[in-house]
């Protein structure tokens, strides 16, 4: 080496030393916090060091550059893990913030958020979605580089490594999402368990025997190890490894210890997720030979872990490429990197309004699902963003359509292509969790709208990744089609009574209940226009009559007036209002006609697809609609719960399961007939 050379370069610091100042930041973060897991931040210190320091494409000062690698703890209690190593690297993560972990509004909350620190590309914490999530955005970085890159131009080419533990690989869903990406060949997916015997409740031998080797193997993965997790190179040759996998995922087995450099806690479930207490952090500080004081890194530690200047150069030639792919094809490259920035095209809005217009036109009588496929029919043509699918029940949710084709992948594990495009509607499979959870992944990883179907009464097995959506902002739909009694026969196993109900309690979830064709087109417009929310479109499994409606603009307000009095020739001031939504609207419209025919009692019906829209509306637009001191009457097949708090004077719904019958039968049995809403409207009128 030269002597300009040797000047220039940092100064050799030993991997050991890059891995005990994680230890050190980890076990000082969570002692001044007295709050946090130090465990697997220090026995993951070495894979850590071999991942972030000698693999991990990144630039620590444009966190956000497209064909950065994904980095995904999918055991997000190690959060301090994360932090520490976005901190050394070099991100807009200042050593006050390590600080301040766990406190309110620092940047360091208890388990890795997205959008609240930098570098942080997915919320983990729910074990074992992490490792879904990361799929999905594996999926997203073989799809786009199927449809975009080309010849001497490989602008899409980036890595997705994931940190899972015991707790990711007992959770039912890291099946879901290991089976998916063994199906899909997602070469390019790289997830080190680390493989410490240790859980909350002790050693996990006595509930936990998976040989998870042989159960990612008989997934189609590439298994490596064990390897020592504690030998930095040993798990460097596995990395390596694993980047030249060209057909199948990869699970490296890190043997480690977990709290290891804690003389006293090392090994233990104590280790797991509390404070090592002063003395043990001063006992492992002489232990590991870290003389320095609590959050006081030496600054050769700090040069040899900064990832910016190696950062910089690799985000730089991409940069270059970019600009070289640019002039070679310009339309592609707009494309992509109008589908990056999640923006739809400028046509998007008109295609939204025709798509309406001619559903109001040809006032169909069909099932909400099937007008959701009408409606998708639109939408897939303008927008390749959107990536449909269904767990299984395709032909039920109606979720493809014609420039749809099927996923699939080939021998050599691209993508098969119809026209230039990889498929575009994905068989999730019998997996509704994994489903959500990687169409999260879709969603953080970015190019996609991702949109799924399952049976509405299942949402419940997605339930956590949808929240898990709403509280990272992300734009996912979800199909949920056979939305309460109406699906019929197959009972109450399969019939939604609380899950509209329950799905709307979710913060930033919008649940959108449509009546008709037209109200469909606009939930599918609505959500598709809502970059920072996901949304629920619940779909009835039955034909529902076109609701006649003066015009279409109130509909994405959540609620609007369908019909007043005048409708039904009465030429006076509403006496009450029904509220109804998806399938019961049609009853509505009926009682109305009966109240006014048989009674002169005039009532205004308000149809109102989407609660959650709604309530976002002003004061005056909501008291338009809900006229203060005219009674109102809450039509629903679901339970009664969510509408009392529009003071509702009743509510006519289903408190209980349902029935296996068909369906005209249920509504009967259930009461959910005009002649019951007449009669409701008028006890409450009496009162
Ligand atoms: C879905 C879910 N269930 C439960 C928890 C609570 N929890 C956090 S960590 C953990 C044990 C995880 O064990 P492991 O992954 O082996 O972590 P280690 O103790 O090795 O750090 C549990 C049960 C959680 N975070 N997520
Ligand atoms: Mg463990």
């Amino acid at each position: 080496m030269s002597a300009t050379a040797e000047s220039v370069a940092p100064p050799a610091v030993a991997d050991a030393t890059l891995a005990n100042a994680i230890r050190a930041l980890a076990m000082d973060a969570v002692q001044q916090a007295n709050s946090g897991h130090p465990g697997a931040p220090m026995g993951m210190a070495e894979v850590a060091v071999a991942l972030w320091h000698r693999h991990l494409k990144h630039d620590p000062t444009e966190p956000g550059w497209p064909d950065r690698d994904r980095f995904v703890l999918s055991n997000g209690h190690a959060s301090m893990l994360l932090y520490a190593l976005l901190h050394l690297t070099g991100y807009d993560l200042p050593i006050d913030e390590l600080k301040r972990f766990r406190q309110l509004h620092s940047k360091t909350p208890g388990h890795p958020e997205v959008g609240v620190t930098p570098g942080v590309e997915t919320t983990t914490g729910p074990l074992g979605q992490g490792l879904a999530n990361a799929v999905g955005m594996a999926l997203a970085e073989k799809l786009l580089a199927a449809r975009f890159n080309r010849p001497g131009h490989p602008i899409v080419d980036h890595h997705t490594w994931v940190f899972v533990g015991d707790g990711c690989l007992m959770e039912g869903i890291s099946h879901e999402a290991c089976a998916l990406a063994g199906a899909w060949k997602l070469n390019k997916l790289v997830v080190v368990y680390d493989d410490n015997g240790i859980s909350i409740d002790g050693p996990v031998a006595p509930w936990y025997v998976d040989d998870a080797a042989l159960r990612f193997k008989a997934c189609g993965w590439d298994v490596i190890g064990p390897v020592d997790g504690h030998d930095v190179d040993a798990v460097d040759r596995a990395l390596a490894q694993a980047k030249s996998s060209a057909t199948k995922p990869t699970l490296i087995v890190a043997r480690t210890v977990i709290g290891r450099g804690a003389p006293n806690r090392a090994g233990s479930a104590k280790a797991h997720g509390e404070a090592l207490g002063a003395d043990e952090v001063a006992a492992t500080r002489a232990a590991i030979g870290w003389p320095h004081p609590p959050f006081v890194i030496p600054d050769e530690v700090y040069a040899a872990w900064d990832a910016r200047p190696r950062g910089a150069a690799a985000r730089t030639a991409w940069e270059a490429r970019l600009a070289a792919y640019r002039a070679a094809h310009p339309e592609l490259a707009a494309e992509l990197e109008r589908r990056l920035a999640g923006a739809l095209p400028a046509d998007f809005a008109q295609v939204a309004v025709d798509a309406a217009v001619a559903a109001h036109r040809a006032a169909q009588t069909v099932a909400t699902r099937k007008a959701s496929q009408l409606a998708l029919e639109a939408f897939t043509r303008a927008l390749p963003e959107l990536l449909g699918g269904s767990a299984d029940l395709t032909g039920s949710n109606l979720t493809n359509t014609a420039v749809t084709p099927p996923l699939r992948f080939g021998a050599d594990g691209a993508p098969a292509m119809t026209d230039g495009q990889p498929g575009r509607h994905v068989n999730y499979g019998v997996r509704e969790f994994g489903m959500a959870a990687v169409m999260n992944g879709l969603a953080l990883h970015g190019g996609f709208i991702p949109y799924g179907g399952t049976f509405l009464t299942f949402s419940d097995y997605s339930r956590n990744a949808i929240r898990m959506a709403a509280l990272m902002k992300q734009r996912v739909i979800h199909v949920f089609t056979h939305d309460s009694i109406g699906l019929g026969e197959d009972g109450p196993t399969h019939q939604a009574v609380e899950h509209a109900a329950s799905l709307r309690l979710i913060p930033n979830l919008d649940v959108w209940r449509p009546a008709d064709t037209a109200e469909t087109v606009i939930a599918w417009t609505m959500a598709i226009g809502n970059a920072t929310r996901p949304s629920a479109l619940l779909l009835s499994r039955q034909n529902l009559p076109y609701c006649p409606k003066a015009g279409l603009d109130d509909i994405a307000k959540g609620a609007y007036v369908l019909a007043e009095p005048s409708e039904v020739g009465l030429r006076k001031k509403a006496q009450a209002v029904i509220v109804a939504t998806g399938s019961e609207v049609q009853l509505a419209l009926h009682a109305q006609q009966l109240l006014a025919r048989e009674h002169r009692i005039a009532v205004r019906v308000v149809s109102m697809p989407s609660t959650t829209v709604f309530d976002r509306q002003s004061t005056a637009y909501k008291t338009s609609v809900l006229p203060a001191g005219v009674p109102r009457v809450a039509v629903e097949a679901g339970v009664t719960d969510c509408w009392w708090k529009y003071g509702c004077a009743a509510v006519v719904g289903l408190d209980t399961f349902g029935e296996s019958a068909p369906a005209p039968a249920l509504f009967e049995h259930f009461h959910f007939t005009a002649r019951n809403v007449v009669d409701t409207v008028r006890r409450v009128l009496a009162r």
